[in-house]
């Protein structure tokens, strides 16, 4: 790569977990040095739950082992290494002093701002920088610009059509299995209350991960988040548990509930292989032919699986597109207009809105919350109250344990806040409490009324729905898809419209800003 003698350096970032990644393929062991980097700028950028930090640190650790013993040198850098500059950037120009390395090669990250700052070791580091394609993914990025150029609408089905094409999942010859390349109708089902959906398997700390959550609980004491209930697989063969019990017990029921909600269950039939997937400790393609192959042995219905393979393969992959699409604009996004500061019951729970203080709890103690808890209780109680999307991006990305920019930022901006004006979603996912009662079991023992639409009692997201529809009729008013709703709005008399209206801003005056202290 450059005259001088020494070996290459291979950077490998905590979400690039994979012993098949793209900037090891060409390597061998007797002339590199794997860097891999524990450093305090990744935690703080926007302070991430505890769980959350514990889990990539710890993933980290099992998979430097584990290079290890595959032959590698690896130059491990822990957080607490007191000559820790504390950046990739800093901790990589340490690296090539240290190794007199001639050269770095590095698989292209996850995120906008990691590429930023790796073009600019071009310029800084004084020796060749080389950045390989993330091969990880179904649809290389090239291929997904080809499919975006040109299309005046940018609509997941269609791309994942083409996925489903190019990977042969669920097809018969050209044609999809079963008639129809979407179950979505089947993929509706309510919770019934006495529903009781299968505990996922117990991963419980090994002695690694436990050094891990002492570490950050002393650094990161002020972080938001519980690392007492930690249940997260860290490394490849845990994550193959996890996978094989999600396929073999809560696989055939997931389509079924896929948006179904219980108090009692904070993971329902979902796969929570999020993380393991994004840290690249499962590989999508091979994780979809397997549910495919739980379809084909009559194990689990087409529904289920369908649906799931269309999470995989049509909306994480076209996500992932939209997101290098659209940035940098994307972060920056807020077609609505949307101004109001993040209220403080995000962090503390403390709201008498039980759907939403279930949502943060599970986030709080977990690190996770289902799709439809992100969707349609926080994302549409944010895109009513029109929450600031930066504000509420920075919540998303800080909390989640599978949150990385490129898969959080398209799912809050594009997804939940219509802050990218229609570009992913061609309508706000905007509902009342009406869709809450119908697919939870939250609303019985809610202090607020979920029949009521205003008043003290009633459950604000009944004023809120109109609140919003009335105050981007501007923006709104001429989407098709709106249009009943709109007609309804317009239909009702005047007082009515006046009062709900007047019942959502005495709502949205009892909100208290959050300490911004707490994202950044
Ligand atoms: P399941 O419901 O079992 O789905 C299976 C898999 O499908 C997931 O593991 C995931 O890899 C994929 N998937 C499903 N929906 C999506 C989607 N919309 N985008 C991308 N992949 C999807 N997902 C993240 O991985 N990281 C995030 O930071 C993130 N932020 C989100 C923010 C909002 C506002 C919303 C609405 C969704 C977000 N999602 C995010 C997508 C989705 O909610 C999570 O992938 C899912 O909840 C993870 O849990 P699971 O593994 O149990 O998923
Ligand atoms: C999220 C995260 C955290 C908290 N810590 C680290 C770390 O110490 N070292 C590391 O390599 N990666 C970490 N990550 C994940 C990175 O933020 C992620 O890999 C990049 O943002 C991808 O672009
Ligand atoms: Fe949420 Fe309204 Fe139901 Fe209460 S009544 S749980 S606020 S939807």
């Amino acid at each position: 790569m450059s005259d001088t003698s020494g070996p290459v350096l291979v950077p490998i970032l905590g979400d690039q977990l994979s012993h098949g990644l793209s900037s090891l393929a060409d390597r061998t062991p007797d002339d590199t040095v794997v860097l891999m980097m524990e450093v305090s700028d990744e935690a703080t950028h926007v302070r991430h739950h505890k769980a959350k930090i514990v889990l990539i640190l710890s993933a980290m650790r099992h998979f430097a082992a584990e290079l290890r013993a595959a032959g590698w040198t690896v130059d491990y850098v822990a957080l607490d290494d007191p000559a820790n500059t504390g950046s990739f950037s800093g901790e990589v120009a340490r690296g090539i002093a240290r190794h007199g390395a001639r050269g770095v090669q590095i698989t292209e990250p996850s995120e906008w701002r990691v590429k930023a700052m790796i073009e600019s070791w071009r310029e800084t580091l004084g020796v060749r920088v080389r950045m390989l394609p993330d091969t990880r993914f179904v649809c290389p990025l090239p291929d997904f610009f080809a499919w975006a150029a040109g299309r005046r609408e940018l609509r997941m089905e269609y791309f994942y059509r083409e996925m489903r094409r190019r990977t042969g999942l669920l097809m018969a010859g050209d044609k999809p299995v079963g008639g129809r390349w979407n179950f979505d109708a089947e993929n509706r089902g309510a919770a019934e209350p006495d529903l009781r959906p299968p505990k996922p398997p117990r991963f419980a700390p090994d002695p690694m991960t436990q050094a891990v959550i002492g570490l950050v609980e002393q650094r990161f004491a002020g972080h938001f988040g519980s690392t007492a209930g930690f249940n997260w697989p860290v490394s490849a063969d845990d994550a193959e548990r996890a996978a094989q019990a999600f396929l073999t017990e809560r696989l055939p029921l997931f389509g079924r509930y896929q948006d179904a909600m219980l108090a009692g269950s904070d993971t329902m039939f979902h796969a929570l292989l999020s993380p393991a997937l994004n840290f690249g400790l499962l590989d999508p393609f091979e994780l979809c032919r397997r549910a495919e192959a739980e379809w084909q042995a009559g194990r689990a219905p087409i529904e289920a699986v369908e649906g799931f393979i269309r999470q995989v393969i049509g909306w994480r992959e076209y996500i992932r597109g939209m997101y290098w699409l659209e940035m940098p604009g994307l972060a920056q996004a807020n077609a609505l207009d949307a101004k109001r500061p993040l209220p403080d019951f995000w962090w503390t729970g403390e709201t008498k809105m039980r759907c939403l203080s279930q949502c943060v709890r599970t986030t709080r103690d977990n690190a996770y919350a289902h799709h439809i808890q992100r969707l349609m209780v926080l994302g549409n109680f944010a895109l009513l109250a029109g929450l600031r999307p930066n504000e509420v991006a920075d919540w998303f990305l800080a909390v989640y344990a599978d949150a990385f920019e490129w898969v959080e930022l398209p799912n809050v901006a594009g997804m939940a806040l219509h802050a990218d004006g229609g570009r992913l979603a061609s309508k706000p996912y905007a509902a009342s409490g009406a869709y809450i009662a119908r697919m939870s079991d939250y609303c019985g023992a809610c202090a607020y009324k979920v029949k009521q639409r205003t008043g003290p009692d009633a459950c604000p997201f009944n004023a809120l729905y109109w609140h919003f529809l009335d105050r981007n009729e501007g923006k709104l008013g001429g989407n098709m898809r709106l249009a009943q709703p709109y007609a309804n709005w317009r239909r009702m008399d005047a007082d009515k419209r006046a009062e709900t209206l007047a019942s959502a801003e005495a709502f949205l005056d009892t909100l208290v800003p959050a300490d911004p202290g707490w994202a950044r």
